[in-house]
């Protein structure tokens, strides 16, 4: 693991969702930019002290070396690092599992593709969310026609946690609001990316043809990162979409949510009840599937770990995409990647589209708010 130290908001998710199923243990890591503390953590975590390294390039070093080297690293840092980390692991034939967005810039993330698919390793992206079970349930209802026709996309990752300055406190909210560390975005890359993937998942067809996006920070200090933004979205199909994104909506926990329009009917996902789905056909009484129901399509039931009524969370969700991340790295390590071509997960070229839209978001948006070319 690189970064998910003391204080990390995330490194926890990650480590327990990476040892739920026993495919991955955690054997090494550079956890933190202060090695002392660093080190103090991993001895706690239980790891050998020798392998609590001072930075990953003395840990990619010395691991690469070891027969029992680390075959696959976490990535769990600011913004900032994900380049060159992912580009140095990929170097040293290690697999990744990287935190969104996995780069500043398209042409850093088509690099990192092309080194990835020249050595044969997998890059795995923390797009978290998109493991839980309904979200696949509203994919088979998109791809087996329920819905109809798709119309129109609407997207929403808005809290309220930053609505007031609390950067100013809090080291896990700093990095996020500062260019240096965070690129060229704060809500758009850290939030939106989220939907925009899960939206990817349930609608692979759909493709962008231009945008149009608007940004604000409301928290003066954060600018020139947005801490609020609103996308309009065209698609080839004629299909349109939006996204509202913020960290300042007041009052709101998460507010993730996904609503998906066909000609017949429609879907809505929202992360605060990650264990239903909401399917309204037009004419009928709105219906709400629960995980784990033989209703189900079989697909949405094949992650089902503890039976329906119990409630499945995030945990979960990231453990279900922990599971086919080692599945890709087993098969890709067989040499045989075409074994895993159907398996759903979201790996470098979902991690090249998150970086290329937030680029083109910011483009427009900085533009005056106005629509560009998706390309
Ligand atoms: C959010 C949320 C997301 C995470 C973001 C964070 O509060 O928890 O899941 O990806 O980085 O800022």
């Amino acid at each position: 693991m690189a970064g998910g130290g003391k204080g990390s908001q995330i490194g926890y998710v990650h480590r327990s969702a990476a040892m739920r199923d026993g495919y991955f243990d955690l054997i090494a890591g550079a956890f933190d930019l202060d090695p002392g503390r660093g080190r103090a953590f991993g001895v706690e975590l239980g790891l050998d002290p020798d392998r609590c390294y001072p930075d990953y390039a003395a840990m990619f070093a010395t691991e690469a070396a070891r027969p029992d080297g680390i075959r696959c690293v976490t990535i769990a840092t600011p913004n900032n690092t994900h380049y060159p980390i992912t580009k140095a692991a990929l170097q040293a034939g290690i697999h990744v599992i990287c935190e969104k967005p996995l780069t500043f810039t398209t042409a850093e993330a088509l690099d990192l593709q092309a080194i990835a698919a020249e050595r044969g390793l997998v890059v795995g992206v923390a797009y978290g969310y998109s493991g839980h079970q309904m979200i696949e349930e509203a994919a088979r209802l998109v791809a087996d026609g329920t819905l109809g026709e798709i119309r129109i996309v609407n997207l929403q990752f808005a809290h309220g946690f930053h609505s007031a300055a609390v950067e100013l406190d809090s080291p896990a909210a700093r990095w996020r609001v500062d260019p240096a560390s965070a690129g060229p975005s704060y809500v758009l890359g850290d939030l939106a990316t989220h939907p925009l993937y899960i939206a990817q998942v349930i609608c692979p067809d759909l493709k962008i043809r231009r945008l149009l996006c608007s940004r604000q920070s409301f928290v003066a200090s954060r600018a020139p990162l947005e801490d609020n933004a609103t996308v309009l979205m065209e698609y080839d199909s004629g299909a349109v979409g939006t996204c509202w994104t913020s960290a300042v909506n007041a009052g709101a926990m998460h507010s993730q949510k996904v609503r998906i329009v066909g000609s017949r009917g429609s879907i809505e996902w929202w992360d605060e009840h990650p264990n239903q789905l909401r399917l309204e056909i037009q004419g009928e009484p709105a219906r709400l599937l629960d995980r784990g129901m033989p209703y189900l399509h079989p697909q949405s039931l094949a992650d089902d770990r503890i039976g329906a009524g119990h409630p499945e969370g995030l945990f979960e969700a990231w453990a279900n995409l922990h599971y086919r991340f080692a599945l890709a790295i087993e098969a890709h390590e067989d040499g045989d990647p075409a074994r895993v071509a159907d398996l759903r997960y979201p790996g470098i070229a979902a991690g090249v589209e998150g970086v290329r839209w937030v680029e083109t978001c910011v483009r427009s948006a900085d533009a005056g708010g106005i629509w560009v070319d998706y390309v």
